[in-house]
């Protein structure tokens, strides 16, 4: 191999540790979104899925042109029925660290596919 070929493969051998070291290294291995904004609409959640540390607030805003919510199932946590154009404010203190599936409760919208989860860390 020539000197070249050598200081070429050395050079990215060394940038992909740094790529490496900024990924962090305690992500799981997908990639769900930090966003603590969900936009809603017809007929879905964006971000579908997130991950949010807990005792979070999150943003939901409602992009869409019927009454959304955004419901934690199984735990009696989530929004009233979001205007639209409207945005609130939902405080998830106090809920465990968990994985939740969230939903619409607007008849027929999870149905739809209005569906998506929330992964709380400790
Ligand atoms: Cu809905």
């Amino acid at each position: 191999m020539s000197r070249a070929c050598r200081a070429v493969l050395l050079r990215l051998v060394v940038s992909g540790l740094v790529l490496a070291a900024g990924c962090g290294g305690t992500s799981p291995a997908a990639h769900p979104s930090a966003a603590t904004t969900v936009h809603m609409a017809e007929y879905s959640f964006t971000p579908a899925d997130l991950t949010v540390p807990s005792n979070t607030k999150l943003t939901l805003i409602n992009d869409g042109t019927l009454i959304h919510t955004y419901i934690l199932r199984g735990i009696g946590r989530g929004t009233a029925d979001v205007q639209p154009g409207k945005r609130v404010t939902l405080d998830l203190a106090g809920v465990a660290p968990g994985i939740y599936q969230a939903f619409c409760d607007q008849a027929g919208h999870t149905e739809k596919g209005q569906s998506g989860t929330i992964t709380i860390t400790p």
